[in-house]
């Protein structure tokens, strides 16, 4: 069984067509395209307001929101990171030449192991920056109890976690600040864009005017500065989305429920577990290959993409396996066997609207060999 179309894990969620071509009509009507237009104003209130945050910064895409934060925080030397990431992680750093440090992550959780911070800490390091992996809160007060300890800063790339909370609180409050993204393929998009979320009112304002060049008026620039800016076409599309978050989150939480009933019989297979008592996007399915079942992950793999299911080894084979940082670390995966050990083993599914009951149902029979 063949699937006629290529299932997608980053298959867009788009709301209302209708609403959106609403918003565009206004877009026109106002001439008036970006740098700070209305519906950029209202989606940053409408965003601040869903996390219980002070500030939401919008930006143009979650690598250049993660650059910002990391020039307004003035973070410089390392910045520890874990390897098991997207690679924007570590070159938003790499681009301002702080070095990315890569730490290893905990077995289950897959986030960066507080544990294993301590080692990597040296008289250069700035800050640490952990990463919610495929949805999931890092261990945030242990985090910060390291950071405190050390006095460094603790900053989050939130890439992953719009929607979701820790111990109660949305994901957006925790350390310095939080960064998202609402790229296309993920749960919640505004085509390309991200945010920079703060309870600082300071660094909140240092974002949006670095965002902007760093002018504070009309010819005073105050800041060496970038173009980090929203579109209003972007915004419009957050604003359509945002409005239909819970429906994309009840979508993502009945395949969750579907993958895992299936794939519970299936030996040698295991999929990620999200924690019931907390708000949670589920929007990476994670499956972990184990060395009982018959084929190997990139088996697997391939054979999944024969039948036009295009799964992915995100985050494999880890940033420290590539370049740069490969050549100007070579032996980092020294400290990194658990890394190591889960990139080999992962496969993210497809989910989100475009998926159903029915095509899980089919994905998994394919797996059942
Ligand atoms: N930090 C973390 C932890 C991240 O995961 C990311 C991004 C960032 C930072 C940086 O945020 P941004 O600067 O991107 O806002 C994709 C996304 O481009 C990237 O945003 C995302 N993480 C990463 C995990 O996935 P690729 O290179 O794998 O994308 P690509 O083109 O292979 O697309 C993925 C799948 O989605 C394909 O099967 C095609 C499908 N697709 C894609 C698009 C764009 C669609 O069906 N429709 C579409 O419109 O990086």
């Amino acid at each position: 069984m063949k699937f006629d179309k290529t299932l997608h894990v980053g298959s867009p969620n788009i709301g209302s067509r209708e609403q959106f071509d609403k918003y565009v009509d206004g877009i026109f009507e106002r001439k008036w395209l970006t740098n700070r237009g209305e519906l950029v104003k209202e989606f940053e209130v409408k965003l601040a307001d869903y996390l219980g945050v002070k500030h939401c910064i919008t930006m143009c895409n979650g690598t250049v929101a993660i650059e910002i934060a990391v020039r307004a925080l003035g973070l410089y030397g390392e910045v520890i990171i874990p390897s098991l990431t997207f690679i924007a992680t570590a070159h938003a750093l790499q681009w301002q030449q702080i070095t990315p440090v890569f730490c290893d992550i905990d077995r289950d959780s897959y986030n960066i192991d507080p544990k294993e911070i301590e080692r990597h800490i040296t008289p250069n390091t700035s800050a640490i920056m952990g990463v919610h992996t495929y949805s999931r809160p890092c261990d945030i007060d242990a985090l910060q109890a390291v950071a405190d300890k050390h006095g460094i800063k603790l900053l989050f790339d939130a890439a992953h976690a719009f929607g979701c909370s820790y111990k109660g609180q949305m994901i957006g409050n925790f350390g310095e600040c939080e960064i998202f993204s609402f790229h296309a393929t993920k749960f919640f998009n505004s085509f390309e864009g991200g945010a920079i979320a703060t309870n600082n009112d300071e660094l909140a304002a240092k974002c949006r005017l670095m965002q902007d060049f760093g002018f504070a008026g009309m010819d005073d620039v105050v800041y060496i500065g970038t173009n980090g800016k929203m579109t209003e076409i972007c915004a419009a599309m957050g604003l359509v989305n945002l409005s239909q978050i819970d429906e994309f989150l009840g979508i993502n939480n009945s395949n969750y429920n579907v993958y895992k009933s299936v794939i519970a019989t299936i030996n040698g297979l295991s999929l990620i577990e999200f924690d019931d008592s907390e708000k949670c996007n589920k929007q990476y399915i994670v499956l972990e290959v184990g060395e009982d079942y018959p084929l190997t992950r990139d088996e697997l793999l391939f054979k999944l993409h024969g039948k036009n299911v295009l799964a992915r080894r995100y985050f494999w084979p880890g940033c420290h396996r590539m370049e740069p940082y490969k050549s100007l670390q070579p032996n980092a995966d020294v400290f990194l066997p658990v890394t190591e050990e889960v990139a080999k083993r992962i496969l993210v599914m497809p989910t989100g609207s475009a998926i159903n009951e029915i095509m899980v149902q089919k994905i998994v029979r394919i797996m059942e060999l």
